[in-house]
């Protein structure tokens, strides 16, 4: 389609643009430096006067599809009920609140403004139900992170120091079932919940592999750069959900420290102001739940400064928070034994997988309370994290949804980020210990449009080695935009519930060029993409390789020809050309 978005005020912070009042073109859904003749007078117009227009939101870290979200929706009919939507002409019925089915998730992410989301794992035995449900979620663009952390073959080269069949391995897992970047879950220590245990600390080996949280990490954010991977290694680090398992996060950071980021796509930049490649070696996921202090939860307290002091300190950072918004969740993780703490500490309904070879999942309700001790420090060590990072090019904006709460609830996030009223209201409703425990009460940072714009969509992109498409409004770039209702002139953000408003539901979320929401309402359903990581690998390498995975696929209770996921899994498969060094 062709639009003109005209007279908004602009948040573009890839292209240094902060609230300047001007007009976006979009012409074949790419946005252009401007319109001519026919073009012109066919344009779309749309009237942005007094509104706030962004690239569209990009989620870097959500749990959107596969089996452990569907165990999850499963598992939690009372999630249902209570919220619900029925069909339209155009849109499909939905329900679900923590769990949304995937046609409500896909309207509910557009009508904030988001075009694009990644799911944050996929485990490679599920990766064809993962595309299934990928495939079924509308409006969005999307791909999935490989989950590799605690992988049979992986732990079984790095050991012997094969870095060739470790590198064809990655290689060909990423083009078998179509993901895009690597994730590693509780390395080392997955594998070890297969016996009942788990590991603690970055050295301890695990059972028969005898590899350690350190082999893997080191392991895997080398091979990632030697393959030239868009995205950094994204981790969820050891001893999770645990007081104390701060310093066990800033220790694993350190680890790829001097790993070199070489991401190296064959894709066409479009222009930017601004570095749109990624420098960073690992990118540290939900850091609020990896940022516990204390050493029980009598005498819980906030990590967080741990963290971000050594991330404001070095460069090969970059992480999202987790953000806890008070209310219903349902966690769910491949990081089995630390969903086993949490059912041995609440006793709710629980469910537990072992995927064979690979990895594993638990999946429990669980619900924030502002009267809990513990959970108003998490509240407060969310944002934490995002305010005490100084560049917000380091920080992402997450829930870990719906970890630490549904991606609906976004824009209450965003209203505690930008506003101390905000906090300081929520302060007076919760439970001390978020005033004594943590530092947030003394904090009086105010995040403006710009920073807002930067870790909702630029840095997410950015930081994935998207933002040659996504997360800006740069000539040739994805003509995806949003455009809120909040005039940033008369914006007050003391009136914090102006902030919710105006994020809750975009005036117009345009995807490609084409208006698909409108003022909370489905407009339109668009064409979606698939993104994933094609890798170049050495032909002999990848022949031994395989010798190796058909010999173990003994172990495996799947038939090797059942196993990768093709392409008519996906919706509108989209590989990406990746050189490996
Ligand atoms: C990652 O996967 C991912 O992870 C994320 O809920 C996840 O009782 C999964 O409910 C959690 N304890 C407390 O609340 C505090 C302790 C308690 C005590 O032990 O005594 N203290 C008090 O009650 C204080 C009493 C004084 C007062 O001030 O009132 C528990 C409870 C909890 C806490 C439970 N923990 C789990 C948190 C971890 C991981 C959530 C989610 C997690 C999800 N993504 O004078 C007076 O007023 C008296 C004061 C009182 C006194 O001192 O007695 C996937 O990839
Ligand atoms: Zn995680
Ligand atoms: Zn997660």
């Amino acid at each position: 389609g062709t639009i003109a978005i005209k007279n908004g005020y602009v948040y573009d912070p890839l292209n240094d643009i902060n609230g300047e009042m001007m007009d976006i073109f979009i012409k074949d859904g790419k946005v252009v430096t401007e319109l001519s003749g026919a073009d012109m007078k066919d344009a779309k117009e749309i009237d942005a006067k007094g509104k706030t227009v962004m690239p569209g939101g990009v989620d870097s870290h959500s749990h959107v599809a596969g089996a452990k979200v569907n165990v999850g929706r499963m598992m939690r009919p009372e999630d249902h009920y209570r919220h619900y939507q029925k069909k339209t002409p155009l849109t499909h019925s939905g329900c679900g609140y923590s769990v949304p089915s995937v046609y409500l998730g896909g309207y509910e992410y557009s009508k904030m403004g988001y075009t694009t989301v990644f799911e944050a794992a996929v485990p490679p035995m599920e990766a064809r139900h993962t595309h299934e449900e990928m495939r079924s979620t509308p409006m969005l663009d999307m791909g999935g992170y490989l989950v590799l952390g605690n992988n049979w073959f992986l732990m079984r080269y790095l050991k012997e120091g094969d870095i060739d069949k470790a590198a064809a391995y990655v290689s060909w897992m990423m083009k078998t079932h179509k993901t895009y970047g690597i994730k590693c879950v509780n390395p080392a220590g997955v594998e070890n919940w297969g016996w009942g245990e788990n590991v603690g600390a970055l050295d301890q080996s695990n059972i028969h592999f005898e590899t350690t949280p350190e082999d893997m990490i080191k392991g895997l954010t080398e091979l990632n750069e030697k393959l030239g991977i868009p995205m950094p290694v994204h981790l969820h680090a050891n001893n999770l959900g645990h007081p104390g398992c701060w310093e066990i996060t800033r220790d694993s950071l350190k680890i790829p420290k001097n790993v070199k980021a070489k991401p190296n796509a064959d894709v066409e930049w479009s222009e930017t102001k601004r570095d749109a490649k990624r420098h960073e070696s690992v990118y540290l996921t939900h850091c609020q739940f990896n940022a516990f202090g204390g050493t029980s939860w009598r005498d819980f307290e906030s990590g967080v400064k741990g963290i971000t002091d050594y991330v404001n300190s070095v460069d090969h950072v970059v992480m999202d928070s987790g953000c806890v918004p008070f209310g219903d969740a349902t966690v769910m993780t491949g990081d089995g034994p630390a969903i086993h703490d949490l059912y041995v500490l609440t006793g709710h309904k629980w469910s537990n997988t072992d995927v064979e070879l690979e990895c594993g999942s638990g999946v429990l309700p669980f619900e924030y309370l502002k009267g809990n001790p513990v959970h108003s420090v998490q509240w407060a060590m969310g944002l934490e994290v995002l305010l005490y990072v100084k560049d917000a090019w380091k920080s992402i904006m997450t829930t870990d949804s719906p970890n630490g709460g549904p991606f609906t609830k976004y824009p209450q996030v965003i209203a505690w980020l930008m506003s101390n009223k905000a906090r300081q209201d929520t302060f007076a409703e919760c439970h001390k210990w978020a005033q004594d425990r943590t530092d947030l009460g003394a904090e009086t940072r105010e995040m403006d449009l710009f920073e807002i714009a930067t870790i909702t969509r630029a840095n997410p992109a950015r930081t994935i080695g998207m933002s040659y498409r996504k997360g800006t409004l740069g000539v040739g770039a994805d003509g995806d935009v949003a455009i809120y209702d909040i005039d940033p002139k008369s914006l007050e953000v003391n009136d914090y519930e102006s902030i919710i408003r105006g994020f809750e539901n975009a005036a117009y979320t345009i995807k490609a060029g084409e208006v698909v929401s409108q003022m909370g309402e489905i407009v339109a359903i668009p064409e979606k993409n698939t993104f994933y990581s094609d890798i170049a690998t050495d032909e002999d390498a990848e022949n031994s390789m395989l010798k190796d995975v058909k010999k173990w696929f003994k172990y495996y209770s799947l038939g090797f020809k059942h196993y990768p996921t093709p392409d008519k899994y996906l919706a509108n498969p989209t590989p990406i050309q990746v050189n490996a060094e």
